[in-house]
Order: C-alpha cells, then structure tokens, then sequence
C-alpha cells in the first residue's frame, strides 16, 4: 500500500455569528406565498448584485440556519489528506481510482473516506461529488476500498445489524456509476455520510458527539444532521480542490433525496461549488415547504419522522408553514449565479416536482440580479423525459424515487453544458 501525505494548509476559521433577532416560530408574520429572495426582512427591496450579495444573501443564510439546518459550524483549523490506495489502471485502464483519508480535527474526531476516480489523459477533470448511502465498498469491488466500521443503513447489500462487510463489494454500480462518468472525462468522488454523522437521533455519536450537540436539542438551532452531512461536502472539496488532477473551478454536488437536501445546503452555503445537483430531494431539500401538492412530503410529517434532520425550530412550523421567512426557493437563490439542476421521478410525488419547479421560479429574482444569459429557467415545467437545461434546470423522468444511471446521464449532460 503507498502512503501518500497531502499537507492542505490551514484554513481560517469562520463561524458563522448568529447576531440578528429572531423570533420564536410562532410569533413570525404569516406569510401564505413563498417569500421572495429579493426582499429583505424589513421590506426592503434588493435591487442591486452589490446589496443582495452585502445584506440579503448573509441575511438568508443566518435565516436557514437559524430556523431550519441549524448552526453552520466553523471550518476546520487544518485539513490533511492521505491517500490511502491508488490504481493508476482501473476501469480496464479508463481511470485512476484512489481512496483518500481526510482529516480535520483531533484523531477521535470523525475523517472523511473519499472514493474517487479521475479520467486517465483527460486532467484536470471537472468533478461531481456527494455524501453516499451505502458505503464506498458498494460502488467498485475492489478489495482495498475501505469498509465503514460505522452504523449503517439496514437492507443495503451486505448490511446485518447494520454493520457492512465485505459481501456488499462492488454490489451497487449504478448509484454512483464510476465508468459512466469517466467515459464521459468527469472525475467523480464520494463518501459514506455515515462516517460523519450516522443517521439516527438516539445516539450521541459522529460530529454530534465531537462538538458535543446534544441528541435532545437544548438549544433549538443546534447544528442539525444535514447540516452536517453538508459541512462534510465541504471537507471533500477543501482536498478536491488541492488535487492537481481535479479542475477546482468545475466541483458539482450531487445527492440522493435526505442527501439530495445535502446537497442543495452544501451548495448554498460553498461558494467553491460551481453547480448544485439535488435529486430527488423533496421537502426540506429543494421542495416548497408551503406545499400546493396534497401528496408531497409535508414539514410536520418530516419533522416527526426524523426529528434530527433539521433543527428544533424547524418542526414549529409544521402547524403553520406560512410562518416560516423564507422558502427553500431562497435557499437557491443563496447559491446564484451558479447553475442549480432538480431532478426528479415521475412516480416520486412525495419529493414534489411540480413543487421543485415553482421553487426554481421563485429563486430566479436573484440571479436576475447577475447579467446572465436569458432565460433563467424554463417558462414551464418541461415534459417528462426532457432536460430543461437553463441555469436554474429541471429534468423529471418516469418511475420512482432512485438514482441511477439514466439520472446521472442527465447529471452528466448539464456538466457539459455548464461544467465544460
Ligand atoms: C423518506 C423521507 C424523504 C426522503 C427519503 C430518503 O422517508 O420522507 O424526505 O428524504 O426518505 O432520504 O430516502
């Protein structure tokens, strides 16, 4: 095995101060539509890129955190990266595979395992990333890819007690489809969410147990489980963007449905992530939580269900959405101008389309402050089957809530309108 030590030099610390007065939940103004990005808390209107970037941008993140993901937390003091294996030839000779440690605090302190693989010839590559369900000895079977010793998800392959072993190998190609992206010169990377914060509210573990956030929410805006998955993203791409084979301008995020609204968060809040890519993420993702869609996924059935998702306050609302200052089409807007694409399944009601693309309507104010190429998003809601590519894109297949390969075709044909 070649170890490899990869220095990424220290990093600022900035912790996001929460100084703006919020009130609790339920003494918030009503407000029945999705409130605009471009109008500030007081009823000012945004008018410039200058004032929205200075004060209304910093004044949603504050919002988010405070009422839904809860607390940013702040980016570590050093990151280091070592590489744990690499295969110059794998995917018979299309890629080099290589699994890397990433480490950011003290050796007890959760680390980051990233997967990835880069195109051979074609570097440096533009590169999606994302947190995983399954572990990343699901995605390739080669014997050298780490098990997670971590508590895992039941029914994946594999699993018992849910713990991994080695008969999950290689057994889910086309989750995060390795060859398909290389044939196509992409550079793709991702690890186990698990690794970071395992996912269930009852045991104080992970990032929760190291910044010793307590399971039963004291405090209402403690950081809460996507916020940490995100948080995770961001230690991903503080190596991506160090490896010389790893275009850092083109970094894409990608997840799945609870990792999919990790991937819209990670994306808001990274300004070093040039395209956000939430599949199939539905509420508290890139859904409207004032939903118009009777079989959507409500906020006060989320809340209940998985209670550590999202901060205290956040389950408040689930009596009165109207409540809430902002919508997840603000959360898009944070990330303008960068292109943000929401897929999604026909069959999949629960994640919201019709949802997702009134979400993407009401962001477009925002980037209409940015001189961009018209239009920003599609008039309508395109049929099933075709990719409306615009910045702000949206693309809706038939069948049911997964991602595989036909997604990441479409994953992999927005990259190349915006990522080439
Ligand atoms: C569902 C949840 C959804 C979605 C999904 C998933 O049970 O209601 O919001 O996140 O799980 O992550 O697979």
């Amino acid at each position: 095995m070649r170890l490899l030590l990869v220095p990424l030099g220290v990093l600022a610390v900035t912790a996001f101060a929460l100084t703006a007065d919020f009130p609790p939940p339920n003494k918030l103004p009503s407000q029945p539509e999705m409130p605009s990005p471009v109008v500030m808390r007081d009823g000012t209107k945004i008018t410039t890129k200058a004032d929205w970037e200075a004060k209304r941008r910093p004044e949603l993140k504050e919002l988010f955190q405070h009422y839904m993901y809860g607390k940013f937390p702040a980016k570590p003091e050093k990151v280091t990266a070592k590489v744990l294996f690499e295969d110059a030839k794998a995917f018979g000779g299309k890629g080099t595979l290589r699994e890397v440690e990433i480490t950011f605090g003290p050796p007890e302190w959760p680390k980051i395992y990233l997967l990835m693989a880069v195109p051979n010839g074609k570097t440096p590559a533009a590169c999606f990333v994302g947190p995983n369900f399954e572990g990343n000895h699901a995605f390739v079977a080669d014997e050298r890819v780490r098990i997670t010793p971590d508590w895992c998800y039941a029914g994946r392959p594999g699993v018992k007690d849910n713990k991994a072993s080695a008969a999950g190998r290689g057994k889910v190609l086309d989750v995060w489809p390795f060859e398909q992206a290389l044939d196509k010169g992409y550079a793709v990377a991702t690890f186990y969410s698990g690794d970071i914060q395992p996912d269930r509210p009852e045991v104080q573990e992970g990032m929760r147990k190291t910044l010793g956030v307590a399971a039963g929410k004291k405090d209402p805006a403690e950081t809460a489980t996507v916020m940490f998955w995100a948080w995770g993203v961001h230690r991903a791409v503080d190596y991506l963007v160090t490896d010389k084979d790893i275009d850092a301008k083109k970094i894409a995020v990608v997840g799945h449905s609870r990792l999919g609204k990790t991937a819209l968060l990670a994306g808001a809040f990274d300004d070093r992530i040039a395209v956000v890519i939430p599949h199939q993420s539905g509420c508290g993702g890139a859904g409207p939580s004032r939903s118009k869609n009777d079989k959507a996924e409500p906020v006060s059935r989320i809340t209940k269900a998985f209670p550590h998702w999202f901060c205290g306050n956040f389950a408040e609302f689930g009596a009165d959405t109207s409540k809430l200052p902002f919508d997840q089409n603000d959360l898009v807007a944070i990330c303008a101008p960068r292109p943000v694409l929401m897929t999604n399944a026909e069959e999949d009601q629960w994640a919201n389309p019709s949802g997702q693309f009134d979400v993407l309507k009401a962001a477009a104010p925002a980037y209409e402050l940015y001189d961009l190429a018209k239009p920003i998003v599609a008039d309508k809601m395109p049929e099933t089957g075709k990719l409306a590519s615009e910045r702000l894109g949206f693309f809706q297949r038939p069948g049911k809530h997964s991602m595989n390969s036909d997604d990441w075709k479409v994953f992999l044909e927005f990259g190349d309108k915006w990522l080439k």
